[in-house]
């Protein structure tokens, strides 16, 4: 069994300024992952202990669920690429390069491809469906701005499934099942994650779902409610709009009013002294080739995403400053719906707008607006819609209670496919009336490699890690205060092989350093638990164990240590008593 003086463990002080975040930092200074390019890593003996536990709990619950693995090449034929039209789709993320005899292949970013050509060759009977193939393989996409160490990198390790139905039903099974598989993986592995509805994005196919691992470097935001299990997306979270009682009280036509250089929401709110409640915002944006003006209330963002999917568009901008000028002779910051012609430009608003009651709107007139507009009679709404971003406080479409916000890593998604595959790749099985049907597809992916970064930024403090005890790389540092002396060096071997006999993976710290420096290391590797042994091993039998999570310490007697270091390590946290527990 190797010793900490025989591993490669390059521990390091400081780190480079360009590692921004905990994750990378401590990484980086625990020894755990070099970087060999701009996001590209080598994982250093410890990081490979804890991926390869990682790995386990995924094949654990992966093969639980009824997936069956295998491993794709990394090499894919651009032919494949090219009869799902993805070749083109992507630009220079794809990794792409020609073979010796000037072929093009693409180094897998993800599998669709070649995973469908696959069973398009060997299944086609719906007697041998459905079947849920996944593998764990290393990912390839060139991203233009690989950070944050392991957390976006332009290689990395990924945990992808596809399953393949004859029905909806069977696919609505299958994707319940990985759900449910990956919920177990992420709290197994220890993971504070809310599972996510998100928005289904290019990969086509109705429902899917984001893991989200909870932290502040996450570059998502979640909207959850304290009750019940709503999670979703910022893009996709719907708002629920419960129409306000109009106010009593005629309002006076509408007037224009002097508002030189006043453009933003800010400052129209203090030039008309009003809360930004009575502002009507109007957005006039590209959908598609069409030109459309959308109405939010002044406090409120639109959706884009809820804008796009409304139209079914391919893609939705601002529009640009010379259309609305054309649309509306004025610039930006004083447009309006008051007089516009519906027929060149559609007016749509959020929900919302229609507790606007007394509003303000540009004046279609640089440096002009208009006061006391009222929907429906100063200018028609073609049709209200949800288009704004959920904010935190707003009432939860599900539970009811009250929305908050929170940032995540996206470190696993479910999609459900339909037959956008199997379609284009022509895999089709003979139903039992013996007519050729494509299969019905879903797709599973975790980011396994990610998941590492993830768990350390939700686990660490200013001395380093605080590993998770199924995933940390060992379970046990054991210190002797000084090697050198003969007792505290053969207690600490002992105690080392009794550990191990008994199931308890140790680190055994034999560098000839003083304590304060072993200490520093430990604290930075993070593992549960550290056993220092001291003179009083040999004086009172007694060694020390700290809980790295907590700074707790137990004199513990050296016949007592195995029972007591398992009883220790399954109370640091729910991972631990499941391993450790009795
Ligand atoms: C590409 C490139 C980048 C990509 C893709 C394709 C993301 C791509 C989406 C998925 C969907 C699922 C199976 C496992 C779970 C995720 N980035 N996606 O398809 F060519 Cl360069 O990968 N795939």
């Amino acid at each position: 069994m190797l010793k900490q003086s025989q591993m490669l463990i390059p521990t390091l002080r400081e780190v480079p300024a360009d590692a921004e975040i905990a994750s990378h930092k401590l990484l980086l200074r625990a020894g755990m992952a070099r970087q060999l390019a701009s996001g590209i890593y080598t994982y250093l003996p410890l990081a490979l202990r804890t991926l390869h536990k990682i790995q386990a709990i995924v094949r654990e619950e992966m093969n639980r669920a009824g997936g069956q693995e295998l491993l794709m090449p990394a090499m894919q034929p651009a032919e494949l690429w090219h009869q799902t039209g993805r070749w083109d789709v992507y630009g220079p993320e794809l990794v792409r390069l020609q073979d010796r005899h000037d072929r093009s292949f693409a180094l897998g970013p993800t599998h669709e491809e070649v995973i469908t050509s696959l069973v398009r060759d060997e299944i086609n009977s719906y007697k041998k469906l459905p079947i849920n193939l996944y593998q764990i393989q290393t990912k390839f996409r060139d991203e233009v701005r690989p950070r944050f160490g392991l957390i976006r990198c332009r290689e990395f390790i990924m945990k992808d499934a596809y399953s393949f139905d004859t029905t909806q039903e069977g696919l609505d099974i299958n994707f319940q099942a990985m759900y449910d598989a990956y919920t177990r993986i992420f709290t197994r592995v220890g993971l504070n994650f809310r599972a996510v509805e998100a928005d289904a994005g290019a990969i086509g196919g109705k429902g899917t779902y984001e893991f989200m691992a909870l932290c502040e470097i996450g570059e998502d935001t979640i909207a959850y409610s304290e009750e019940g299990d709503f999670a979703a997306n910022l893009e996709k979270a719907e708002v629920v709009y419960k129409p306000s009682a109009k106010p009593e009280g005629e309002v006076p036509a509408f007037e224009k009013v002097h508002t030189p250089g006043v453009k933003t929401i800010e400052q129209l709110t203090k030039a008309m002294n009003v809360d930004a409640k009575q502002i009507i915002k109007s957005l006039i944006y590209r959908v598609d080739e069409k030109l459309v003006m959308i109405l939010v209330r002044g406090d409120h963002e639109l959706n884009e995403v809820k804008l796009k999917n409304l139209y079914d568009a391919t893609q939705v901008g601002l529009a640009q400053e010379a259309d609305l000028r054309a649309l509306t002779g004025a610039p930006a910051g004083f447009v309006g719906p008051v007089g516009l012609d519906t027929e060149k430009v559609e007016i749509i608003a959020d929900n919302y707008v229609q507790d606007v009651h007394d509003g303000i709107v540009g004046a279609n007139e640089a440096d002009y607006h208009l006061a006391h507009v009222v929907i429906g009679r100063d200018f028609k709404v073609g049709r209200f819609a949800d288009l704004r971003n959920i904010t935190e406080g707003d009432e939860c479409p599900r539970t009811g209670g009250a929305i908050k916000f929170a940032r995540g890593v996206e470190v696993g998604h479910v999609f459900k496919l339909g037959t956008k595959y199997s379609q284009a790749i022509g895999a089709t099985f003979l139903d039992e009336n013996g007519r050729s049907q494509p299969m019905i597809m879903g797709c599973y992916g975790i980011g396994v490699s990610r998941t590492i970064a993830a768990a350390i930024e939700q686990n660490n403090d200013e001395n380093g890690i605080i590993w998770p005890v199924a995933i940390a790389p060992f379970h046990v540092h054991v210190i002797p205060v000084n090697v050198k002396v003969d007792e505290q060096r053969l207690t600490s071997e002992q105690v080392t092989e009794q550990l191990h006999r008994a199931g308890v993976e140790v680190l055994f710290d034999d560098r000839p350093e003083r304590a304060g420096v072993k200490f520093k290391d430990a604290d930075l590797i993070g593992l549960p638990l550290r056993i220092t042994v001291s003179d009083k091993a040999a004086q009172e039998g007694t060694v020390e164990v700290r809980i790295r999570k907590t700074g707790e310490t137990h004199n513990v007697n050296l016949d007592e240590l195995v029972p007591t270091v398992k009883k220790l390590l399954a109370s640091i946290d729910h991972t631990g008593a499941e391993l450790f527990g009795e």
